[in-house]
Parts: C-alpha cells; sequence; structure tokens
C-alpha cells in the first residue's frame, strides 16, 4: 500500500460529513444506583456514588436521589432483584426522575429488560462516560477514538447511545444510502453490517494516525520522554502549563483534555526532553475507551519517566493513585519509572501536608496552580532521568568534538584550557557514561 492509499483511506472517514453532532440528551434529571457486594464498605460504596454523581453532573444531568442494593451477584437478567427495581420505578416517578443510572457497565439483556419490565429508562455509567467523551472531544483524533468506543459498545447492544438522538439515520446515511428503513419507523434498531463497516473505516483512520505517530516517534528516538498521568481533574493540564508555558485548557470538570499534546520541556542540560500531557484515568474506565485511546496513550507505553500526579485536596488520593496504577498496568507501562507529586498542597491544611510522607517517602509535594515547588520538582526529573553523577574528565585536545558532545549532553559545572588538554567537572548520566570512560580522573 502505497502513501496516497493510505491517505485516501483517512479521507474515506469524513466526520464532518457523519455530522459530529452535540448529543442530543432530552433526559435531565436521574437517580443513581448500586449493587454494594460483601466486604465492601460504606464509605466505598458512597465514595463511588459520589463519583458518578460528579460524572453525571458533568454530563449535564441533575441528580435527584441515589439507592443501593446489598448483594454479591447481580441478577442474571436484570441486574437488581425485581423488588428493588419495581420500588426503583415507582421512587422515579413520584420524584420525576426520567432516567436510571446504574454505576457499573451493564449488559445488553439487563439494560433492555430493566427498560421493558420496569418502564425505566436507563443507563450505564459506561455511556455516562461515553458522553463526556463524545461532548469534550475536539480533535479529529480524540473524535475518532471515542466514536470507535461508542461501536464497539453498541454492537452487541443494537440500541442508541443515550443522546445518541439521530444516529441509525446517520449509520444509514454514511452507509451510501443502502440501508432501505421504513419511513415511519419509530423502534431503534442498529443494523450490525453497518456498526461492522464503520468500525472498519473508523479503525483504520486511527491506524493512519497511529503510524504517522510511529515514524514522528522514531524521529524523536534520542529523545528522553516525560508523561504526565493521573486521575481526572488532578491538575495535569494546570502542571504542563507551568512548565512548558503551552496554554492547554485547564477546567475544573472531568476529561478537560482529550488528546495529548506534547511540548520540549527546558532542563539545565540542552539534552531534548518532551513532555506530555494526556487524558485522565477515572476508576472503572470503559475497557473500549483504554482499547480505543491506544493511539492517544501512545505517549505513555513509550515513556522514560512518567510523573504521577495526584490531588491531595481530595481525601480519596490513596484510592485514586491505586486506580491510575491499574490503569498503567493494563497498558504495559506498570513497570516504567514513576515520580509521584502530590498536587494542590496549597488547598490542604498545613497539618495534614505531611501526613502522606511516611505512606510516600519519595513523593513531591506541589502546587501547580501557584507554581510553588517547581524547581524542586525540575530537579528530581532530571535526576531520576538521567541519574546524574559528577564526574572529572581530562580530554586531550585531539578529542575537541568529544568537549562539544558534553556541552549538550551533560552539565558543565567547571571547564579548565590547559597546556595539555581540558579539564571538565560534568554531570552527566548514567546512561552517557560510556562516552567518557576513557578519559576519567579518579
Ligand atoms: N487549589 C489548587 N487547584 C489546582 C491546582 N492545580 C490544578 N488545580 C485545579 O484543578 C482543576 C483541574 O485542573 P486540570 O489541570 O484541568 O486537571 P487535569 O488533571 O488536566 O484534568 P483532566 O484533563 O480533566 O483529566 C482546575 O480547576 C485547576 O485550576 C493546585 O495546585 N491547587
Ligand atoms: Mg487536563
Amino acid at each position: 500500500m502505497n502513501y496516497e492509499d493510505k491517505d485516501y483511506l483517512v479521507e474515506e472517514y469524513d466526520l464532518e460529513q457523519e455530522n459530529w453532532d452535540e448529543l442530543e440528551k432530552t433526559e435531565k434529571t436521574a437517580f443513581l444506583a448500586a449493587i454494594v457486594r460483601q466486604g465492601e464498605s460504606e464509605a466505598e460504596s458512597k465514595a463511588s456514588l459520589d463519583e458518578l454523581a460528579r460524572l453525571a453532573d458533568t454530563a449535564g444531568i441533575e441528580v435527584l436521589g441515589h439507592y443501593t442494593q446489598k448483594r454479591n451477584q447481580p441478577e442474571r437478567s436484570t441486574y437488581f432483584g425485581k423488588g428493588f427495581l419495581e420500588e426503583l420505578s415507582h421512587k422515579m416517578r413520584q420524584a420525576q426522575a426520567e432516567l436510571l443510572i446504574v454505576n457499573e457497565e451493564l449488559n445488553p439483556i439487563q439494560a433492555r429488560n430493566i427498560e421493558n419490565n420496569f418502564s425505566i429508562r436507563v443507563i450505564d455509567r459506561t455511556e455516562v462516560i461515553l458522553s463526556i467523551f463524545h461532548d469534550h472531544a475536539r480533535t479529529r483524533e480524540a473524535k475518532l477514538q471515542v466514536r470507535l468506543a461508542e461501536l464497539q459498545y453498541q454492537y452487541p447492544r443494537l440500541r442508541k447511545l443515550w443522546g445518541h438522538f439521530d444516529k441509525e439515520r446517520g449509520a444509514a446515511r454514511s452507509a451510501g444510502g443502502t440501508a432501505t428503513r421504513g419511513m415511519g419507523e419509530k423502534q431503534i434498531e442498529i443494523d450490525k453490517r453497518l456498526i461492522r463497516e464503520q468500525i472498519r473505516k473508523v479503525t483504520r483512520g486511527i491506524a493512519a494516525i497511529t503510524q504517522h505517530k510511529e515514524t514522528q516517534r522514531k524521529t524523536r528516538e534520542k529523545t528522553r520522554k516525560i508523561c504526565l498521568v493521573g486521575y481526572t481533574n488532578a491538575g495535569k493540564s494546570t502542571l504542563f502549563n507551568a512548565l512548558t508555558e503551552a496554554g492547554v485548557l485547564v477546567e475544573d470538570r472531568l476529561f478537560a483534555t482529550l488528546d495529548s499534546t506534547s511540548r520540549q520541556l527546558k532542563l539545565s542540560t540542552s539534552y531534548p526532553v518532551v513532555l506530555t500531557d494526556t487524558v485522565g484515568f477515572i476508576s472503572k474506565l470503559p475497557h473500549h475507551l483504554v482499547a480505543s485511546f491506544r493511539a492517544t496513550l501512545m505517549e505513555v507505553q513509550d515513556a522514560d519517566l512518567l510523573l504521577h500526579l495526584v490531588d491531595l485536596s481530595d481525601e480519596r488520593f490513596g484510592y485514586y493513585i491505586e486506580q491510575v496504577n491499574a490503569v498503567l498496568n493494563e497498558l504495559g507501562a506498570g513497570e516504567t519509572p514513576q515520580l509521584l507529586v502530590l498536587n494542590k498542597i496549597d488547598a490542604v491544611d498545613e497539618g495534614f501536608q505531611n501526613l502522606p510522607s511516611k505512606k510516600y517517602p519519595d513523593a513531591l509535594l506541589i502546587s501547580a496552580l501557584h507554581k510553588e515547588h517547581i524547581s524542586e520538582l525540575l530537579e528530581r526529573i532530571e535526576a531520576q532521568l538521567f541519574q546524574n553523577e559528577a564526574c572529572k574528565v581530562f580530554l586531550p585536545y585531539d578529542k575537541g568534538s568529544l568537549a562539544s558532545l558534553l556541552h549538550e549532553i551533560a552539565v558543565i559545572q567547571k571547564e579548565e584550557y590547559r597546556a595539555d588538554g581540558i579539564y571538565l567537572e560534568v554531570l552527566i548520566s548514567s546512561g552517557d557514561r560510556h562516552h567518557i570512560q576513557d578519559y576519567l580522573l579518579t
């Protein structure tokens, strides 16, 4: 396949023509519900539902109540028990809640049964997250990735996603109008073949992007790569801006960032270092989304160092750290060197600031917003990245090219031109030590 062919394939899936609609979310009020399993504490399930409420809020839904049912296994055909659902249906009518949001992914049969047997319009946590991603997607790459996750979610369900008001018409149109639909057809049914076709096209579009990134990556082989990772809303973009003055969008909402942005990071050596801001993680992140966002998350897999940013002002920060590490493992980046950075210390009472250092002795405390302890952070990054060692070197004058290389890759602390050569004191990374092996002074 030559270049033009590939370009053609990218053209083929045109998101503008495919209508990247704002979602039409007709339901604005909801009840939340979750199963509390044996061994799960009251506090855990409350925190998890609070997070779902925050997701709902970001998606533009007002939460009117939440309910939990204690059971060890979800009911196979309806997720919750029958009595619980009957009562819920009644309460929802009373409170005029239009939607039920379940805190886990429902399988297609469960969702259908809840809707049909209990007259409850139901969506799950995954659909809420997908709708937020849909609304926040700006670039072509993000849109393709979101679209892929949506299609994969839809495929076994054959029903429209929440807010995708007119999607079945869009699907028929983009397939060249091959599907003939009855004009008055009210029941929404999405043809599996059309979804498969779209999945193929979107996947090709993403593959082209991945390939392009791969090429870029190869040209950057020598560059050291640092990636900002963390729970959504931890302050990654704020720190990214503080370090690079890039002006990335910062917002107090979940999933403000969907695209990764990379910038040169200035350290004390002129060795090229690139810093990347990425999409935030969340617990129970839909599996399809992680898979779809592989192209965006390539930077994470490829990083020499991860800056794991944590919102210290949120009391659940320890849990978030675990969740982020779980996603990193899923991405194959569990073993990448990590620097734990506890952010938002300005929002934490001074008395509490030292507590986490017992559990996380290597962590660094900063405030990205107020640019506090940023220079310490840069020093730590440099030390971790290069594992710098102080060395004394004596170079004969015919090794002038090595001297200029040292100026690029090391921190020069002292340089003297003597009668028979150049005397240098340098900070150099362990990886670059071999350059000066033969000229070291002990
Ligand atoms: N008090 C305080 N707030 C901060 C600090 N750093 C960031 N914030 C706020 O936290 C919110 C989220 O910041 P972002 O930088 O958008 O967070 P993010 O991790 O990029 O979030 P996503 O892109 O949604 O995953 C914003 O309201 C920031 O102003 C800090 O050091 N102190
Ligand atoms: Mg961000």
